[in-house]
């Protein structure tokens, strides 16, 4: 933990938007921002980048994870009392928040008893996070998004598991797509992954292994003061980890100590083919959270608008 915590000093975010903030690097949304995101969009073609909740999902159980379990409490629910008239149907889920697309809240990860900008790890109960939850971001995320395509770029359909990727490699992507992403986008990186995991259903290969950020990523990430960063993996960082005695250092830094909401298991591969084909990178993009009061995370159906 040495490592992260000398990072930690340099990449700190507490304090920079007030001692009560609870949105972190969301903060660099600005109207302007959203502005210039909305001027992204030129033909009005609507990609999803969520994955389906359903059974078929890349859980494997670890940690409590399942898939959605969907039930029906009506399929034909009568009101009234004519034989022919109105029916309704409703139904319920179960499942857990991160269980396929989703943000982090900046409740989801901590250490040395403190959550992003200083609150008490104590104020997560199993009432759930009085402080830093997801419905904090509410109004959001709406920007300019960026993706950043490493596996396209390197010519191969996924970058292998355990690939450490550096800031060397996202540069050279913004070189290769001529786009650079910057203060208040959100920034997303394809690796293929999630596209390996489509075709071959690997459960097991999809979430114990992945290609990810590493953690010199950090301040990189710091520098360029992005709002939110996804990635179609698991993880958004490297497992194996680079120092198997500290596990998700990225995750760590970017959220206890940035303040920075990061998306996981994001479906890119149908938008970077688009993007491929127009050589445009930047897009309007819209994943409100669920205002799950006290939630740690939240599923997405995220948009992107080109
Ligand atoms: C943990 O597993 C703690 O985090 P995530 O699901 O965000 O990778």
């Amino acid at each position: 933990m040495e490592r992260v915590r000398a990072l930690a000093r340099k990449v700190s975010n507490w304090g920079r938007w007030g001692k009560d903030d609870e949105r972190g690097t969301v903060n660099f949304i600005t109207s302007e921002v959203v502005r210039r995101a909305a001027a992204c969009v030129k033909r009005g073609h609507v990609f999803s980048l969520g994955l389906a909740f359903g059974a078929d999902g890349p859980q494997i159980g670890q940690g409590g994870r399942l898939n959605p379990i969907h039930l029906m409490s009506a399929t034909a629910g009568a009101v009234g009392t004519d034989a022919d008239g109105f029916r309704y149907a409703d139904d319920v889920i179960i499942m857990p928040l991160q269980c396929a697309t989703q943000w982090d809240s900046l409740a989801h990860v901590h250490y040395g008893g403190q959550l992003y900008n200083g609150f008490p790890a104590a104020t997560i109960t199993s009432a759930g996070a009085a402080r830093n939850a997801i419905d904090k971001v509410g109004n959001g995320i709406v920007s300019r998004g960026v993706l950043l395509d490493l596996a396209r770029v390197a010519g191969i359909d996924r970058l292998p598991p355990g690939r450490v990727i550096t800031p060397d490699d996202l540069e050279n992507a913004e070189r290769a797509q001529s786009v650079r992403a910057e203060r208040g986008d959100v920034l997303l990186i394809r690796t293929g992954h999630l596209g390996v995991f489509k075709k071959d259903g690997d459960r097991v290969g999809y979430m114990r292994q992945m290609p990810g950020l590493g953690i010199d990523c950090v301040p990189w990430l710091h520098a360029r003061e992005i709002a939110a960063l996804a990635t179609d993996t698991n993880a958004v960082e490297v497992i194996p980890f680079e120092d198997p005695a500290t596990p998700l250092p990225v995750h760590l830094l970017c959220i206890r100590d940035m303040g920075l909401t990061l998306g996981e298991m994001f479906d890119l591969d149908e938008l970077a083919a688009d993007c491929a084909t127009d050589g445009i990178w930047e897009f309007f993009f819209s994943a409100p959270p669920l205002k799950v009061t006290g939630g740690v995370g939240s599923p997405l159906n995220p948009l992107a608008v080109k």
